[in-house]
């Protein structure tokens, strides 16, 4: 134990918190790393360009090419962040044999590899349906006016379900799995209800059948690029239908007006759904996906989950794609970026500071609130990272060189 920790630990002690405790919930906190900033979302179904209403900006040097690189790097990047975490794929991650395997076509023997990859490596895995980079994706894929290309959306999807369904089972815990669609309109249109209806009677029969080892969550958002106009999944209707049907929202940090708040989201949406599933991001002016770092919104976020007590209903999916940066840097700083902010919520002197709003008293609730930003929270951090073996401060930085001189800059 560090000298630091251990006078940290005192500094919290005093004001009624055990920071043992705190790292144990540290543990149990699991991130759900995506796999797609080790090659700007690509996939390995074809070599089309990324075309859906998302981007993927800069050419940095050493971006996976294949499974074999990707694995890699996730396994280079999870060794330098503390604790055990998820995977998240998406369908353009599986295992096609050189073959072309429509996404109409695919199926959970497409993924037995990963399967077997995840219980080597203790890591569970949470899926995406992938509605982009296909020549079918157009400016509308669930809610298509066209039938069959409609069709075509709803098979993928309830073929992801049971490619989702089956990861559940081989890990012995539910795989989260998202939808998200780019469907909308770059200019003026007057057919807002009938895509939106559309959308809605796919979702249903997408969702008709009950699976036992996977959950749905569905992601709405402002506007994709290309689509300024007009999105059909919209956040009310996300938020409507996930209501409606006991669906999980996804909250993309990203993926919200400038100045609105997805940390204010947690306390309203739980008092109606069951649970929540996050992308964390870093928009920069607009949904540009930078790297997570442990700003404001991201502290609050996690905050006011960990004062609504709802730790356990949260499901961690970071989702970022910076194309200019060293990926396997891209997700150690963010995936600790994440934890610190975990970490300091957990060491909020919640109930004190409650005790102190309820009696009206502001000024003893923002002193708590304001001390906590200095308080010796990067000490018990580093603490953690000791207990999990891996590097603490900036050590890690020292690794990541290394695997770029000897792996990343030969590809
Ligand atoms: C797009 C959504 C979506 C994707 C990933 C790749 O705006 O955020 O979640 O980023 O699924
Ligand atoms: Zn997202």
């Amino acid at each position: 134990m560090s000298k630091a920790y251990e006078l940290a630990k005192e500094r919290y002690a005093a004001i009624g918190i055990n920071t043992e405790k705190v790292l144990e919930q540290l543990q149990n906190f699991h991130l759900s790393m995506h796999s797609w900033q080790a090659d700007d979302v690509a996939g390995f179904e074809s070599a089309g360009d990324l075309t859906g209403g998302i981007q993927a900006t800069g050419n940095y040097p050493g971006k996976a090419r294949n499974i074999d690189e990707l694995r890699s790097d996730i396994l280079k990047a999870k060794s330098l962040v503390p604790g055990t975490h998820r995977l998240n794929l998406h369908e353009i991650y599986g295992e096609f044999g050189g073959k072309k395997v429509d996404r109409d076509q695919v199926g959970p023997e497409h993924f037995e590899g990963w399967m077997q990859w995840s219980r080597e490596n203790n890591t569970p895995l949470d899926f995406n349906s992938t509605s982009f980079s296909h020549p079918k994706s157009g400016n509308l894929s669930l809610s298509n006016p066209d039938q069959g290309i409609r069709d075509f959306w709803i098979e993928h999807t309830k073929r992801c379900r049971d490619i989702a369904d089956a990861m559940g089972k081989n890990q012995g815990d539910p795989c989260i799995m998202n939808v998200w669609v780019h469907d909308g309109c770059k200019d003026m249109s007057v057919n807002h209800y009938m895509y939106r209806a559309l959308l809605k009677d796919s979702l249903d029969k997408i969702f008709a059948q009950k699976k036992n080892n996977m959950k749905d969550c569905i992601e709405g958002k402002v506007f994709g690029i290309g689509l300024e106009s007009f999105t059909v999944g919209s956040h009310d209707f996300y938020t409507a239908y996930a209501a409606a049907n006991g669906k999980i929202p996804t909250i993309d940090t990203g993926h919200y007006h400038p100045t609105e708040s997805p940390a204010d989201k947690v306390s309203a949406l739980l008092q109606f759904v069951p649970e929540l599933m996050l992308h964390v991001s870093r928009p920069v002016r607009w949904d540009s996906d930078h790297v997570t770092l442990m700003d404001d919104s991201t502290f609050e976020l996690f905050a006011e989950i960990v004062r609504a007590g709802a730790l356990e209903r949260v499901h961690y999916g970071l989702d970022y794609f910076d194309g200019a940066i060293n990926r396997i840097g891209a997700y150690v700083i963010g995936s600790r970026a994440a934890q610190k902010c975990m970490l300091r919520a957990l060491l909020e002197p919640t109930q004190l500071i409650s005790k102190y709003e309820i009696e009206g008293k502001t000024a003893q609730v923002l002193t708590y609130l304001e001390e906590a930003k200095a308080m010796p929270w990067g000490a018990v951090y580093d603490e953690f990272c000791e207990r999990n073996n891996v590097p603490v401060g900036e050590a890690y930085l020292k690794e990541i060189e290394d695997y770029e001189k000897k792996v990343t800059l030969k590809r």
